[in-house]
């Protein structure tokens, strides 16, 4: 087992698809998320599969519970080859003026701040592996404005801007590729909870941007691109 993958956000959705689709290429997969029954859930399936992961309960708005992580997963493996920033909340839609304050700063923190503390934390072992691919997980309303969407979005916005930042620092090693993967409207609970009346079959399954994301990595594609996953 010579690749490893650390997928936040793992327990259900479109982390826990992508985490089973590195698992069926043969990577061993690290799953984080807070629900240890729903990483256990996926764990499970994995293994099932004959897989291999490892499951990381963890509530990624801690910042000490993401150093106790590192250190735990570099005391075991000396690099890392897939690192995707998945979790993310999607917090109250609301005009701005409503927007409220201790909410906005929770959303802030989980999708934007706790990435880039991942991003210090995982580097050294991002830069240790000969074929590094960072993914972070993005929106259509991250890049360009929509009504009642100015929280959710302005993170996923300020998180574009800060992995592209982080392709550009790290473009001259020609070793470690961003991908900004924007997964469009996809069947899960943070897609029921934005559009409640939608009926589920109307929106494509998680595993469809698992084998959308699984062919990218095959392409030859530079650092930094971002990729919006149609239908
Ligand atoms: O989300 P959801 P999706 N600490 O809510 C975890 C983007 N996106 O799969 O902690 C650690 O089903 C949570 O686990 P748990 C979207 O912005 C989606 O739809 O156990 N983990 C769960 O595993 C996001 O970046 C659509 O509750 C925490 C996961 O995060 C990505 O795609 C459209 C946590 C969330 O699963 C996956 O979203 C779009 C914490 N504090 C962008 N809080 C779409 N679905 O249509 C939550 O444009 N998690």
């Amino acid at each position: 087992q010579d690749r490893l993958a650390l997928v936040t956000g793992a327990s259900r959705g479109i982390g826990a698809a992508i985490a089973e689709a590195l698992a069926r290429e043969g990577a061993h997969v690290i799953l984080t998320a807070r629900s240890s029954a729903g990483l256990e859930q996926v764990e499970e399936r994995i293994h099932a599969a004959g897989g291999s992961a490892t499951i990381a309960p963890l509530d990624l708005s801690k910042g000490e519970d993401i150093g106790k992580l590192a250190a735990a997963i570099s005391g075991r493996w000396t690099k890392l080859d897939f690192l995707v920033l998945n979790a993310a909340m999607l917090g109250s839609l609301s005009p701005v003026e409503h927007i409220d304050p201790k909410e906005y700063s929770r959303l802030i923190n989980l999708n934007l701040m706790a990435n880039q503390a991942l991003l210090a934390a995982f580097d050294p072992m991002l830069r240790a592996s000969e074929s590094a691919e960072l993914v972070a997980l993005t929106s259509s309303v991250g890049a360009a404005p929509r009504a009642f969407w100015g929280a959710y979005g302005s993170s996923k916005a300020a998180l574009e801007i800060l992995l592209g930042a982080y392709a550009d620092e790290t473009s001259h090693t020609g070793k470690l590729r961003v991908t900004i993967l924007d997964p469009g409207a996809t069947r899960t609970r943070m897609r029921a909870l934005a559009f409640p009346g939608e009926e589920p079959e109307e929106v494509k399954p998680p595993e469809a941007v698992a084998e959308r994301l699984l062919a990218l990595l095959g392409e030859d594609r530079p650092t930094g691109e971002k990729v919006r996953v149609e239908g």
